[in-house]
């Protein structure tokens, strides 16, 4: 029988990133998706691509995770994009109640294109509400360094950083430094707490690809749905992606998009 996830994330007029982009995650690695929206991004294309995010309300969100969570045996469910606290909050308390074992939380402070920062409202309560409650945390390199609150700059800083932010309570890091460490690979790192892994793969020539972090931590949740290991989640993840990215599809927006 096919195994059900859940992702609670904002839905991308683009088509590349959010949960537009976990549910053909979730399609293309056999698992049966749902998705539970908590806002709307759209881009502007009269004017440079600028964003904006339609927020959805507590109430819908806490009316779609009641339909989602009471219909299906969520084998694993990952969060992305939260608009704005009450969203967090919502979520945060509706789990704490009905808490998801399996649970992946990437914690979203950046859209491709967006000033550094101006997401940054939400972070203390994703840190303090969602973190403690997530199997595994995703931050890309910007939002690692917003968590731990240091300069990421190469593997060692990428590794204490880990350590940072492991001890907010997650018990999984998965921190993707991106290009962000060396210009030509690809460089993430898994902490378990104990042990760090490290993926490297080859620089991709080509504009930037909006939608591969979400991507990413949504390949994560469907591999754990389907009962693989943290360590083999995050490598068949990577590979996914890395394939994703390749394949991504040409647009008239600053950024391609995953496919
Ligand atoms: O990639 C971050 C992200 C997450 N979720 C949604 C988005 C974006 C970036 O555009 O639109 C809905």
């Amino acid at each position: 029988m096919v195994n059900t996830v859940l992702t609670l994330a904002g839905i991308d007029a683009s088509g590349a990133a959010g949960a537009t982009a976990d549910m053909k995650t979730f399609q293309k690695l056999g698992v049966f998706g749902i998705q539970n929206i908590t806002c709307i991004v759209s881009f502007d294309p009269f004017n440079n691509y600028k964003y904006t995010v339609y927020t959805i309300s507590p109430e819908i969100i806490l009316n779609q995770l009641k339909c989602s969570t009471n219909t299906y045996e969520i084998k694993a469910a990952k969060i992305g994009m939260l608009p704005n606290s009450s969203a967090v909050k919502t979520i945060s308390d509706y789990l704490d109640l009905h808490p998801i074992k399996k649970l992946v939380v990437d914690p979203v402070l950046i859209c491709k294109g967006q000033k550094k920062g101006s997401a940054a409202g939400v972070k203390a309560l994703i840190q303090n509400s969602l973190i403690p409650k997530a199997y595994i945390v995703t931050p890309n390199h910007f939002e690692a360094e917003l968590l731990s609150q240091i300069k990421i700059s190469n593997m060692n800083d990428m590794k204490i950083a880990a350590k940072k932010i492991f001890a907010l309570g997650a018990k999984n890091v998965f921190l993707k430094g991106g290009l962000n460490i060396d210009k030509g690979i690809a460089i993430d790192i898994l902490y378990d707490g104990n042990n760090f892994e490290i993926f490297e793969m080859p620089k991709i020539n080509s504009k930037s690809v909006s939608g591969s972090g979400c991507s990413l931590s949504a390949a994560i949740t469907a591999e754990l749905a389907n009962g693989k290991s943290i360590l083999e989640a995050c490598r068949n993840a990577k590979r996914f992606v890395y394939n994703s990215i390749k394949n991504s599809v040409k647009s008239n927006a600053p950024f391609n998009s995953i496919w």
